[in-house]
């Protein structure tokens, strides 16, 4: 997933609630219901400590705020550490954080200090999104198209197999889609395939990932990519409903897994 950058971080608020009206819309909950419905779990009083890290491409601006912002968002307690790195994992223990939040360029994660639960942000990004493609109220069939089977990807198409949906699934890297035919039992996808789908998570990096080949009129695509890989024009033609957003929702997610 690409490192995230100060400018998709700005207007978190707005984008959270254009994606809440959304969800509600689409799935009957907003981001908030979605996270404890997926994990049967509410926040208590716990307290998160989030820790910036310089290492590899260092602090990158609006992080540790936008997450400080989303833990007090979903009712927890959080505070940002006053140093980065080790010195900050021994001032938020310290300062008796139940969960600890911090990312470098490679793993973002949650770690609860009290039940020993841990989650990177790759597989709570993916459950949710595949997740919230699931619930999709207007879907024609239990079938569901999974673009992309990297680390978030996977996860996700591994959630949707677990919920019981017909996951297709498709990624140009051979051995990635090999990997999920063998351990999770996905149908691979090829476009020529001439099948269409009403629920979409789509899980890469790139843009224009969708085509007009793959998707129902009025199909719900659910997706964490950076850039967003439904083209703009098929989105309007095709009536899509969109759920997209750099930050929250795949914190939250992370946040109500480790609680
Ligand atoms: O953006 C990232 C990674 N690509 C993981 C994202 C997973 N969606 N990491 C953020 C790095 C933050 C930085 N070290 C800081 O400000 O603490």
């Amino acid at each position: 997933m690409a490192l995230l950058t100060p400018e998709d971080l700005e207007n978190l608020s707005m984008q959270l609630e254009e994606n809440d009206e959304i969800a509600r819309r689409v799935t009957g909950l907003d981001i908030r219901g979605i996270c404890e419905s997926l994990y049967g779990t509410e926040p208590g009083s716990e307290k998160v400590g989030i820790i910036p890290i310089t290492a590899g491409n260092g602090i990158i601006g609006n992080f540790t705020s936008s997450l400080l912002y989303i833990v007090e968002y979903f009712g927890f307690e959080g505070f940002i550490t006053e140093h980065p790195d080790v010195t900050g994992y021994y001032e938020a223990v310290s300062r008796g954080a139940d969960i600890i939040m911090m990312a470098d360029d490679h793993i973002f994660t949650a770690h609860n200090l009290r039940n020993e639960k841990i989650v990177s942000n790759h597989v709570a990004t993916g459950v949710v999104y595949a997740d919230i493609a699931s619930r999709f109220q207007e879907a024609s069939s239990k079938d569901i198209l999974v673009i992309g089977l990297g680390r978030v990807g996977y996860a996700g198409a591994c959630h949707l197999v677990n919920k019981g949906f017909n996951v297709y699934a498709c990624d140009p890297n051979k051995e990635f889609l090999q990997k999920a035919v063998d351990e999770l039992g996905i149908n691979p996808y090829c476009s020529d395939d001439r099948k269409k789908f009403s629920m979409v998570f789509e899980a890469t990096p790139n843009a224009d990932t969708i085509s007009e080949g793959m998707i129902e009129e009025r199909c719900l695509v659910s997706t964490p990519g950076i850039p967003c890989g439904l083209p703009p024009e098929i989105g309007k033609k095709y009536r899509v409903d969109l759920v997209m957003e750099p930050l929250v929702i795949g914190v939250a997610s992370m946040l109500y897994s480790v609680i």
